[in-house]
């Protein structure tokens, strides 16, 4: 983005209009950004926590997209383990794909720091490992991160949603995927953080449990915390799937006019929830777009045209430019930030459903 303290000094004193515009113009060609050269050959492995849900698909139609654009002579594959066998399941993909001598592996980490070693194995053989959706907390053996959003901010929405259905007060509580989840584990972190804001004092969490992104453990997990905390107003998932089912829960026991069910889901599968009123307000971006950009930026690792170093810019088709940043929600690793996100509520949510 073009702001005008960019601008040298002398030249907003003089006013000069075609040099400013040449220099707003050069600007906004981003003369740093590094194009990815259609045809060449990057083996790219698309591996989500697991296969079967939503979301991964529509990073994969996103990777997909841009598979074809970039007219890349290499294959992409989109490989995952069941949700039973996650952790297990990515380990063993990741250090397969490394002995295949892939190029990159796009992994949306369910295995917290677990996976590090497999990773760092991962790089030191070649392969190198983007992760995006879900990243290595440590950063260990991770290029870079592209992340949906940043998850400090993801973490205050998540506080705001439940403020607003709870009118400012009163007991919640979370309801997350699995326990080693690196992004729903930061994005609780996060909303802990900002749940010690004024704002929030009167709110309460009382409970955190894990459904583990399985429609049934998090149905039934819904009920036991509305058994165990009968005075809850919110049950908070930041899950495409937990949300899903603990929204038919509520409904299914008659309970959306004193609970409700917020957090981060796909429109399409939320849209009848939040038009009855068990879930009004809930978050999330494009997985498209997730993909598409994933995509273009392994691509670009595979190609050798960048390194993923903090400062380096990509060209990323359709979604234009983005930069490499040391991410500030971690300790340690890069990040690509793509954003934005977009609260739903009956106001849109029909037309984000089809
Ligand atoms: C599920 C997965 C995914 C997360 C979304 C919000 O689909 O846990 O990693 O980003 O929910």
């Amino acid at each position: 983005m073009l702001t005008t303290t960019r601008l040298p000094k002398s030249l907003l004193r003089l006013g000069c209009l075609t040099a400013l515009t040449t220099i707003l113009m050069a600007g906004a060609a981003s003369a740093e950004a590094v194009s990815a050269k259609k045809g060449e050959t990057a083996n790219l492995v698309l591996l989500p926590k697991f296969l079967g849900i939503l979301p991964f698909d529509q990073a994969r139609r996103g990777a997909e997209e841009a598979h074809k654009e970039l007219e890349n002579k290499g294959a992409l594959q989109y490989i995952g383990p069941t949700p039973e066998n996650s952790v297990a399941g990515q380990i063993e993909m990741l250090t397969t794909a490394t002995t295949q001598k892939q190029h990159v592996v796009m992994l949306s980490n369910n295995a917290g720091d677990q996976i590090s070693a497999a990773a760092e194995a991962a790089q030191a053989a070649g392969t190198k490992v983007v992760t995006w959706d879900s990243p290595i907390p440590s950063a260990k053996g991770e290029t870079v991160f592209v992340a949906q959003v940043d998850f400090t901010q993801i973490g205050v929405v998540m506080a705001d949603m439940a403020h607003s259905m709870m009118g400012g007060s009163g007991e919640f509580v979370v309801l997350s995927a699995t326990p080693d989840a690196a992004n729903q584990n930061a994005w609780i972190a996060a909303m802990n953080e900002a749940l010690k804001g004024d704002k929030y004092k009167d709110m309460k969490l009382v409970d955190t449990v894990y459904g583990d992104d399985q429609s049934e453990k998090s149905y039934n997990a819904a009920l036991a915390l509305v058994d165990k905390h009968p005075n809850i107003k919110v049950i908070m998932a930041p899950t495409s799937v937990g949300i899903v089912a603990a929204a038919k829960a509520l409904q299914d026991e008659k309970l959306c006019d004193k609970i409700k069910v917020s957090g981060l889901g796909v429109p399409a599968e939320m849209v009848s929830y939040t038009m009855n009123g068990c879930a009004p307000e809930f978050a999330l971006w494009s997985f498209v777009d997730l993909g598409y950009l994933t995509y273009y930026t392994s691509y670009l690792l595979a190609a050798g045209a960048i390194k993923g170093e903090v400062g380096e810019e990509i060209a990323a088709g359709r979604m234009g430019n983005f930069k490499i940043e040391k991410d500030p929600t971690r300790a340690a690793g890069n990040r690509i930030l793509m954003g934005p996100f977009t609260v739903y509520n009956k106001d849109n949510v029909e037309a984000a459903a089809n």
